[in-house]
């Protein structure tokens, strides 16, 4: 079984790979490429919505799309959509935790709560489903750990004691965001494809 996901994220698609199992062949743009899509939307849902439906209209075909980032409630829900590119430019982790932790410095630990979201489209050749997930954790004063990708190693999770990049890839994906919207399609699974 084949499902095609519009990510040209590395880490998104390990993650997939690895959520779905063995039983399943996660396909993606790395694997078929696609021009990048602007991503012109002003939520993680019509973001999320928007690659996959640009995607099905195009090869005709089921698939699905991922649009994440990090909420920080100190900076008003930044970086949110904007998460890939916060510092300017696109994908570049280090950068990006850089400017987070600079615009957190002096901000007391009550306050540096945050949550990744995720949402995941499904688009169909008939209409397109989405499936929200979140992870609540806070700001860490710096990096720590180097699993995942992103801004993992700056995401505490209290009840672990330890960021999200000090986390297996075992652990992280029983608690993530990406984790509880895949759980969400998951019971929609059968209804939607209807097999
Ligand atoms: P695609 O659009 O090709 O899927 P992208 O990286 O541009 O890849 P997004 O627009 O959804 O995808 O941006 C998501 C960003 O949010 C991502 O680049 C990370 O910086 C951050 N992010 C999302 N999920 C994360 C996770 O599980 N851990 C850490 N950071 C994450």
């Amino acid at each position: 079984k084949e499902i095609m996901i519009a990510t040209k994220n590395k880490g998104k698609i390990k993650e997939f790979q690895a959520m779905f199992g063995d039983d399943w062949k996660v396909l993606s743009l790395l694997d078929k490429p696609f021009d990048d899509i602007d991503e012109t939307g002003s939520s993680f849902e019509e973001n999320a919505k928007l690659k996959a439906e640009t995607v099905r209209d195009a090869w005709n075909c089921p698939v699905i799309a991922d649009d994440s980032g990090l909420v920080i409630d100190a900076l008003n829900g930044r970086p949110g959509i904007y998460s890939a590119r916060y510092a300017g430019v696109d994908k570049d982790d280090d950068a990006n935790m850089d400017k987070v932790l600079a615009e957190m410095e002096g901000i007391e630990e009550e306050n540096r709560t945050a949550r990744f979201v995720c949402v995941i489209a499904v688009a169909t050749l008939e209409e397109t489903h989405v499936f929200h997930g979140t992870c609540e954790g806070m700001i860490a004063t710096s990096k720590q750990g180097n699993n995942g990708f992103g801004y993992d190693p700056i995401f505490y999770i209290p009840e672990k004691r330890k960021t999200m990049a000090q986390l297996s890839a075992e652990e992280k994906n029983a608690i993530s965001h990406r984790h509880h919207a895949l759980e969400k399609l998951r019971r929609k699974w059968t209804d939607i494809f209807r097999q």
